[in-house]
């Protein structure tokens, strides 16, 4: 926890672009954009995986999900929206700490995924 990168951005520690932010879930944008808007939403409190976080604050980051989906396509006219979270390595997590992804997306947007 000490080294992971999204509790310093929750500290304030480094940077990020901020989206949105309530007592237990913060919302940045990716630094690594895979399309326009990819947005990454955190609980504050530190949670590798799906398979630990404490129900509560997963229930509050994917209730902010929700919200800031909805936000972000009327914000950008996407026409949907990739809502993904990965767990452990193997499934290709690279930050051990439980993020969902917001990736709009366009009719033949040429995106590969
Ligand atoms: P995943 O494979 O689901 O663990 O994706 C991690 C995402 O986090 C990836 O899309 C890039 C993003 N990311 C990694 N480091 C940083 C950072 O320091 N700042 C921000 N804003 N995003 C980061």
């Amino acid at each position: 926890m000490g080294d992971c990168i999204f509790c310093k951005i929750i500290q304030g520690e480094i940077p990020a672009t901020k989206v949105y932010e309530d007592e237990k879930v913060l919302a940045f944008m990716d630094i690594n954009p895979l399309n326009d808007g990819h947005t990454l939403i955190v609980p504050k409190r530190h949670a590798e995986t799906i398979f630990e976080i404490d129900p509560q604050d997963l229930i509050a980051t994917i209730k902010v999900a929700q919200k800031l989906a909805i936000a972000i396509k009327k914000a950008l006219d996407s026409d949907g929206m990739i809502v993904v979270q990965l767990n452990n390595k193997a499934a290709g997590q690279m930050v051990p700490h439980l993020h969902i992804h917001l990736i709009p997306r366009w009719e033949n947007d040429g995106l590969q995924i």
